[in-house]
């Protein structure tokens, strides 16, 4: 059989389904097609398509499962489903998070489709087609009509996770299409982040933007516990194996939607105790501002914590409360941004806009957060996504705040769908003002912008939103200038205009030109800047 994840490298879910067939005596070879990296997003080519038909006719597997786990990745996988079903003698089956809220829509493109965890399923499946025998009663499986148009019921949750055995990585037969290229070898080993999880469906809150509390509520209501942790000896043991087979890991990167929330009793303190003397790599974890404390912080840090990324999702308390069912204060958001400084510990905050209730709340009131919260972190600024299933879905759809084909941004190029970091000045008014908020957002988490400046601006906003184009182009250059180290004149330009960007492509060397002016002028402000600081200082 074979698996294959859609813009997701390190995707868990394909590498745990194929190490339980290869455990039951299944053969199974995974393929990453494209990587999921927040700004080097590449759409499909042709020539990857091709690739992938063609490794696919060579590999010849019965079966060929699509991880579908989120979403936005949904017409991709339709389209390549179709065309593996149409091109190859390969069934096909689709599972994960999208195809659980919408299987009737998912088996319109395969033959199977998976509801819920697939662990079980799978191998199920897998069994039954490797003996010629019915698929029609797999739990947690639909099936084609013309293959008995089962509906099976879900299964009840896998209590005990230590019974599975850990996902599979850096294994011979995997396979990785980027770039117009096809690379035997796990992708997950060219770089030095080991990607885990310690529990599954731990978070104990309902966001209302967010998919989890529909799996935990709806579809696997009655089904057992959702939260489940490991044992910290089946952690650590899954880390030292994989560590044997990729010596470079230098991180371990812990995806947990709330890392350590609501654990069995004495599991962090052996968690910490161990972590810290049996692997001894620094590690990250997702976490919550209602949940922080300094001793949960300190304690972790002696085991290796260095980065935390927290969802603030928006600076206005009311936002939070009303439009995202998020009940923390900003109080608590600053605590936690305190807490985590003092114990120097990276941090990443994440923030939604485009938030079609109180939208010009929930900037105003981010910006003044991120304003407060101390220096440095990283920021990201996400587009909001309504997602199939989420309870914000529902209310914008009845009351036409979005069109149905807005779902899951279907009607968004791709690519587009996973940028953050959106200031794109439209001509609309819409456009201008949101370009004006999201530029503002991002320079003010920028710890080399003079916080006076970002004030002043703030205060001439509606001078700004009518004219944002400088704003953009300053946020993109900083942008730029922090992932790249370099200043991309063109691309700023083209973020703010279009037009103008258009003109110096036309003539390249006027825009190399006022590309070097521009730089030498920025290196000679930034020297004078640093001049200045340091006979201050003196
Ligand atoms: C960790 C995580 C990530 C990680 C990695 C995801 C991964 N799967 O490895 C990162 C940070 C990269 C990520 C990215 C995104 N994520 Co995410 N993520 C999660 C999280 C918290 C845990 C997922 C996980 O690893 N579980 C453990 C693994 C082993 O299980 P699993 O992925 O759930 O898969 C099981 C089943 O779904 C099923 N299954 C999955 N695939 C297949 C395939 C077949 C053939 C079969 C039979 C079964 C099957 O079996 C698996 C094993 O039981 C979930 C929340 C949750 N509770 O599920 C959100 C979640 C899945 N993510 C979500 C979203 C929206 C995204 C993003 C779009 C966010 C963004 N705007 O960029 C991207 C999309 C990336 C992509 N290319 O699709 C949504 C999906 C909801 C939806 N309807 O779309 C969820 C539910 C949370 C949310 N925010 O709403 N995510
Ligand atoms: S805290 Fe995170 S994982 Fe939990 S419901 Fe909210 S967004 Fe989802």
């Amino acid at each position: 059989m074979g698996l294959i994840a859609l813009y997701l490298s390190e995707s868990l879910a394909v590498r745990q389904l194929c190490a339980c067939l290869k455990a039951a005596g299944h053969r199974c070879f995974l393929v990453f097609f494209k990587e999921f990296r927040w700004e080097l997003f590449r759409p499909v080519t042709p020539r990857e398509e091709a690739l992938l038909f063609g490794l696919l006719r060579e590999l010849d597997p019965d079966l060929v499962g699509l991880s579908l786990t989120s979403s936005l990745v949904a017409d991709l996988a339709y389209k390549l489903a179709d065309n593996i079903r149409r091109h190859t003698r390969a069934k096909v089956i689709l599972g994960g998070a999208h195809s659980s809220v919408l299987p009737e829509e998912a088996l319109e493109h395969a033959d199977f489709v998976c509801r819920g965890e697939g662990e079980e399923a799978i191998v199920e499946l897998a069994d039954a087609i490797a003996c010629g025998r019915s698929t029609d009663s797999i739990p947690n499986l639909w099936t084609k009509p013309n293959e008995g148009g089962r509906r099976n019921e879900v299964r009840p949750l896998v209590e005990d996770l230590d019974s599975l055995p850990f996902a599979s990585f850096a294994e011979p037969d995997t396979y990785r299409i980027e770039d117009d290229r096809l690379d035997r070898g796990d992708p997950a080993t060219l770089i030095p982040i080991y990607h885990t999880t310690a529990s599954r469906m731990a978070c104990p809150f309902n966001c209302t933007f967010c998919g989890s509390p529909w799996l935990r509520r709806v579809l696997y209501a009655g089904k057992g516990q959702p939260r489940r942790y490991r044992s910290v000896d089946h952690i650590l043991s899954e880390i030292r194996q994989a560590r044997l087979r990729h010596p470079g890991m230098h991180f371990v990167q812990f995806w947990d939607e709330v890392f350590a929330v609501r654990a069995p009793e004495g599991w962090l303190d052996e968690f910490c105790a161990r972590f810290l003397r049996e692997i001894g790599l620094p590690f990250g974890i997702w976490s919550h501002p209602g949940l922080l404390t300094e001793a949960m912080i300190e304690q972790l840090k002696r085991a290796g914590l260095r980065k935390v990324v927290m969802g603030v999702e928006s600076g206005s308390q009311q936002v939070r409360r009303e439009v995202l069912n998020r009940g923390e204060t900003d109080a608590a958001v600053i605590r936690s941004a305190e807490i985590l400084r003092r114990h120097g510990i990276e941090v990443g905050y994440d923030f939604i806009v485009d938030i079609p209730w109180l939208s010009e709340e929930n900037c105003r009131g981010t910006f003044k957060l991120v304003m407060q919260l101390p220096q440095p972190f990283e920021i990201g600024i996400h587009s909001l996504s309504f997602l199939p299933g989420t309870e914000i879905t529902t209310r914008a759809l009845a009351e036409g705040k979005i069109r149905p084909e807005q779902v899951s941004r279907a009607d968004q190029p791709l690519i587009e769908r996973f940028e953050s970091h959106l200031w794109k000045s439209g001509l609309s008014a819409r456009d201008r003002a949101s370009a004006f908020w999201h530029s503002l957002i991002y320079l003010a988490a920028m710890p080399f912008v003079p916080k006076r400046l970002l004030w002043q601006v703030y205060r001439l906003g509606a001078l700004f939103k009518l004219f944002p184009q400088p704003l953009v182009v300053a946020a993109e250059a900083a942008r730029t200038w922090k992932d790249t180290g370099r200043f991309k004149l063109w691309q700023a330009l083209n973020a703010a205009s279009p037009g103008l960007a258009g003109f110096f492509a036309r003539h390249p060397s006027l825009g190399r030109a006022t590309n070097r002016a521009v730089r030498a002028t920025l290196r000679l402000g930034m020297s004078v800047c640093g001049g200045l600081h340091q006979s201050s200082r003196r």
